[in-house]
């Protein structure tokens, strides 16, 4: 019968046993029980080489665990390392540098709105006083206009009373009264520069008419048909028709057709030509001869 050195104890003693049971047998054979002596020996020993191999084997798988646990935990640490190292910097972060963008506008933005709000308050400031100026000047203003509105109102007192002071006056003989005025129909026929002459001598003027009464009145100091000068001319301006005192001519009492310098002749003086309602006018020749008013 064969056995296995290095099965286990039980093994051993089954082979104890079978060795008992061989001695109980009788056997002639001595090379035999050495040979079981032996190998007895060598199974006891295989035994304890067995246990101690065990026990290294144990101690060597929990030093391969342990050293397991130690390399797990270093790559964990690594692992983590990394991650820390390759964590990605806060300025390169796109939302980052977008933020930080947006904010250096918006500083911009700032610096810029307060720039114009300093300058809309300079402005404010200019127009302040501008507008205080104007309203010391509109004060003078109109401090000026009522001192001039109340010499007005003296002054047209004043005019008043000299109105009823002339209208309460006559004409010198010869000189014909009309409202304010006093009239003169010379006797001599002039050209209209001489006749303007005599009439300064008197001091007097060739006569403005104004308005239809004055005309009328005018017209009835006339004998029937006769032209007499009056202070109408266009000699400094070709139909543009002035009084000699200045003013303009607003109402007129051209006849039919006229001015018309007539056949191309150069008629710049104006007449009054009498008729039977209220006379005409007409443009003459200057250097014609006529009456004056
Ligand atoms: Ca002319
Ligand atoms: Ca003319
Ligand atoms: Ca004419």
């Amino acid at each position: 019968m064969r056995n296995c050195g290095f099965s286990n104890r039980k093994a051993a003693e089954n082979l104890t046993v079978s060795i008992t049971r061989m001695d109980s047998q009788e056997r002639n054979d001595t090379e035999y029980e050495k040979f079981a002596v032996e190998n007895f020996n060598t199974q006891v020993f295989n035994v304890e080489d067995f246990q101690r191999r065990r026990r290294i084997y144990r101690r060597a798988v929990v030093c391969l665990g342990l050293l397991c646990v130690v390399l797990l935990a270093a790559n964990i640490g690594q692992f983590v390392n990394n991650k820390i190292q390759n964590r990605p910097e806060l300025g390169d972060h796109p939302k980052i540098e977008a933020l930080s963008a947006e904010k250096d506008q918006l500083w911009r933005n700032w610096t810029t709105i307060q720039t114009q709000n300093q300058q809309l308050h300079l402005q404010n400031r200019i127009l302040t006083l501008e507008k205080e100026e104007l309203q010391r000047n509109y004060t003078t203003v109109q401090s000026q206009n009522e001192q001039l509105q109340t010499g007005r109102d003296q002054l047209q007192k004043m005019v008043n009373v000299m109105k009823v002071k002339i209208n309460g006056m006559s004409c010198e003989t010869g000189w014909s009264k009309f409202g304010m005025n006093c009239y003169y129909d010379s006797v001599t026929e002039l050209d209209w520069v001489h006749s303007r002459l005599v009439c300064l001598s008197m001091g007097a003027d060739l006569v403005s008419i104004n308005t239809a009464e004055e005309q009328a009145f005018i017209n009835g100091l006339l004998s029937p048909q006769v032209n007499a000068w009056i202070g109408l001319n266009d000699i400094h301006s070709e139909g543009k028709w002035k009084w000699v005192d200045g003013t303009a001519v607003t109402t007129t009492f051209w006849g039919p057709g006229q001015p018309n310098s007539y056949n191309g002749t150069n008629q710049d003086c104006g007449e009054l030509v009498e008729n039977s309602l209220m006379g005409q006018w007409n443009d003459e020749d200057c250097s014609a001869e006529n009456l004056d008013l």
